[in-house]
């Protein structure tokens, strides 16, 4: 499955130099195309004392002021677009899992630049031309449906059009085009797998072989159960609305070592999130993005509030990054201990008689947190288990999270699908009932 060179385009595989070269390039007519035509950002620059004249290395580009998704809400709908409306050939919105939805647009080429990386993205999950691939992210004005699809289309594959929700007609389309490719959240692929198990219908008898899946955060214990209930190397792919949609970064099969950014089209950093200071490759922080070949909707040291690290080149010349802790905003303060649902999920993960269902349900009790994990015991064991293994199960995984994360927490073992699942992408994890303050 690991691709051939001859497969990959050329900068995949391009000495570090030749990558550079050609990110500061774009990178001089990114900064300058963006400052002549998006005059919010150019009042920026001017406050800050900065000129796209000034952009001599890579590096000065820590000199330009960010750009935030506040910026986005205030020039809505089309305050930061960079070319004139009739230059326009498709616009999206972010689904708006926090706060308002923003709106993004795209010109001709930026479809076609879009197409490109999703199709070197499916081909870094170990996709070919002549693959049939299911798509199940939504379709909309949510990126992820229509994103992956002309991807699809690029890389020469078969394009089902699915769109989310009617798990058991998925199921169904799946059992009868037998795919050998799937593009969903993690979330809804568990839904998925639970409708064959649900059928009887086992991993090796399903024709899918590679998920791709992207648009929340999941973690390595989400991926293992993922590739054994379907009984395919799941993948993990990285975008998001405001820097283009699915596609920024994907993973490749033969390492799964966390998504190659395609630093051809997206340069990234990490910055300190309360300094706003470059930190260097390998530190844990804010990923921020400066788009190097958009036209319509270019952005420049973009905060996109996800946690995370740049790696070093492994399996192609471009740098990695590690798997999302979690964004800035879903971390949650436990009794002064910040957590990300993500390190809860790899806890319950640990004990394979749960699932990856789960939810994470903060009350207050006077002026302490209250903190309820729920989980759900697998299909084959659920209503079989006696009442003391249940609640052996339960202090397990509260331990594990109060020496791991450090917080007590009452977990609460349900019977199979007692939590709600997604019927159309990304789950909600959090239920926070705490009062407001
Ligand atoms: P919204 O902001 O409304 O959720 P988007 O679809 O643009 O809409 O969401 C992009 C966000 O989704 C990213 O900033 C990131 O937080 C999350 N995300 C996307 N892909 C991944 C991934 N592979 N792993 C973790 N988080 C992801
Ligand atoms: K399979």
């Amino acid at each position: 499955k690991q691709a051939q060179p001859s497969e990959l385009d050329p900068i995949e595989t391009a000495s570090r130099d030749e990558i550079s070269a050609l990110q500061l390039d774009r990178l001089k007519w990114s900064v300058r195309h963006t400052y002549d035509n998006v005059e919010p950002y150019r009042k920026k620059c001017v406050e800050k004392g900065v000129h796209p004249d000034d952009l001599k290395s890579l590096a000065d580009l820590a000199k330009f002021p960010f750009m935030t998704k506040s910026d986005l809400r205030d020039h809505y709908p089309f305050g930061l677009f960079a070319v004139p409306r009739n230059k326009l050939a498709r616009l999206h919105a972010s689904s708006g899992t926090t706060g308002k939805s923003v709106v993004v647009g795209y010109t001709k080429n930026d479809l076609n630049n879009w197409a490109d990386v999703v199709a070197r993205s499916i081909r870094a999950a170990g996709g070919r031309a002549g693959d049939m691939v299911h798509v199940a992210y939504g379709y909309g004005m949510f990126t992820g449906g229509l994103g992956a699809h002309y991807g699809v289309e690029r890389a020469g594959c078969c394009a089902v059009p699915m769109s989310g929700g009617q798990t058991e007609k998925q199921v169904q389309q799946i059992m009868d085009f037998k795919p050998e490719i799937i593009m969903v959240t993690p979330s809804y692929s568990l839904v998925i797998a639970e409708e064959f198990e649900r059928l009887g219908i086992k991993p090796e008898e399903i024709s899918l072989k590679v998920g791709i899946f992207g648009a929340e955060p999941w973690g390595q214990g989400m991926r293992a159960e993922i590739e054994r209930k379907l009984g395919i190397d799941a993948i993990d792919i990285y975008g998001l609305t405001e820097v283009m949609g699915p596609g920024v970064a994907c993973e490749c099969i033969e390492t799964k070592d966390g998504p190659v950014i395609w630093e051809d089209h997206f340069y990234p950093e990490i910055i300190d999130p309360d300094t706003g200071e470059v930190l260097p490759d390998g530190e844990e922080g804010e990923l921020v993005f400066t788009s190097l070949t958009k036209e319509a909707f270019p952005v420049i040291r973009y905060r996109t509030r996800d946690l995370t690290r740049l790696l070093a080149p492994t399996s192609r010349s471009f740098r990695r990054m590690d798997k999302i802790v979690g964004r800035s905003d879903d971390m949650l303060i436990v009794r002064g201990v910040n957590v990300f649902p993500t390190q809860i999920e790899e806890q319950i993960l640990r004990e394979p008689r749960l699932t990856g269902n789960y939810q994470i349900v903060l009350t207050r009790d006077g002026h302490l947190d209250n903190v309820e994990v729920r989980c759900e015991l697998q299909r084959e064991l659920s209503g079989k288990l006696g009442r003391g293994t249940v609640e052996e199960i339960a202090r397990s995984v509260a331990g594990h999270i109060k020496t791991i994360i450090g917080i007590s927490t009452k977990v609460n073992v349900m019977d199979f699908d007692s939590i709600p699942r997604t019927q159309t992408g990304k789950a909600r994890r959090v239920i926070d009932q705490r009062p407001k303050q």
